[in-house]
């Protein structure tokens, strides 16, 4: 593995810095599964790279996690369920997302803001005003590089997650409000179509990791022309 000095510069930020790739989609949509195969792509590539995940990736974050994902706190409000995304996000941003870019390491992050708009604006129908406030206030600046939307019917991803281990809090949620999700992400995927790449992901699990694992080499290969 090559250290930072092989990463390549962004021109336009005037300093070295790595780049920020996140993966969304639905539950059960194949992240977890695929990020692997994205990290060792770009490990054999000679990028540095932090594997990394929301909610959660820092100690606090992860406790975070467990409060917003313990199925027995089904009474949360929804104004706690997004200031705690937003709480456990700032950790992670703080602790760790930052400080990786800035030596210059990349970062595969499993779920980051996009899942907030998705799930707490189109899942629970929280104003996306509100949510673009927190996302200034808590990043500043700060927005992924790429995002792989790993998309695919909300039925088929519930199955498969559902057929792995017991619902978690929002793994219990109906069928209608993953589609709801799904449907906000794909209109995130329309509306930047430059940063948010839509992968297929009700296919064979080899066909989608040739199809990810194609649009970062076609990002590492941009971020390496416009590098030292
Ligand atoms: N959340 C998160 C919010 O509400 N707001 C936010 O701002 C953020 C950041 C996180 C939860 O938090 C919510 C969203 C989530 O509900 P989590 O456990 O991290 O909880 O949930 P997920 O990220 O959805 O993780 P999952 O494990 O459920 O889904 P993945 O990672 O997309 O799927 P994966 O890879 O684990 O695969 C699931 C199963 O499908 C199989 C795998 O082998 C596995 O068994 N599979 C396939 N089978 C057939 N064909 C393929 N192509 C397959 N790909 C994977």
């Amino acid at each position: 593995m090559s250290g930072p000095a092989s990463v390549p510069v962004d021109a336009s930020r005037g300093r070295e810095r790595g780049r920020f790739i996140t993966l969304e989609g639905v539950e059960g949509a194949g992240k977890t599964t695929q990020r692997e195969a994205i990290a060792g792509f770009l490990r054999e590539s000679g990028v540095d790279v932090l594997v990394t995940r929301e909610p959660g990736g820092s100690d606090i974050a992860e406790r975070i996690r467990g409060l917003l994902l313990d199925p027995t706190n089904a009474g949360m409000h929804g104004d706690a369920e997004l200031l705690l995304m937003f709480a456990a996000r700032a950790e992670h941003i703080h602790q760790r997302i930052r400080p990786a870019l800035a030596s210059g390491v990349w970062v595969l992050c499993d779920r980051f803001t996009d899942a907030t708009y998705a799930y707490q604006g189109g899942g629970r129908g929280v104003d996306q005003a509100r949510i673009a406030t927190l996302e200034q206030l808590v990043q500043g600046a700060l927005r992924p590089d790429l995002t792989l939307l790993f998309d695919l019917p909300a039925d088929v991803g519930l199955a498969r997650a559902r057929g792995r281990s017991a619902p978690d809090r929002f793994e219990s949620e109906t069928l209608q409000f993953f589609e709801r999700v799904r449907a906000c992400y794909l209109a995130r995927a329309t509306q930047e179509p430059q940063r948010l790449v839509r992968v297929d992901a009700n296919r064979a699990l080899d066909v989608v990791t040739r199809d990810a694992v194609a649009a970062v080499r076609s990002h590492l290969l941009s971020a390496r022309a416009v590098g030292p």
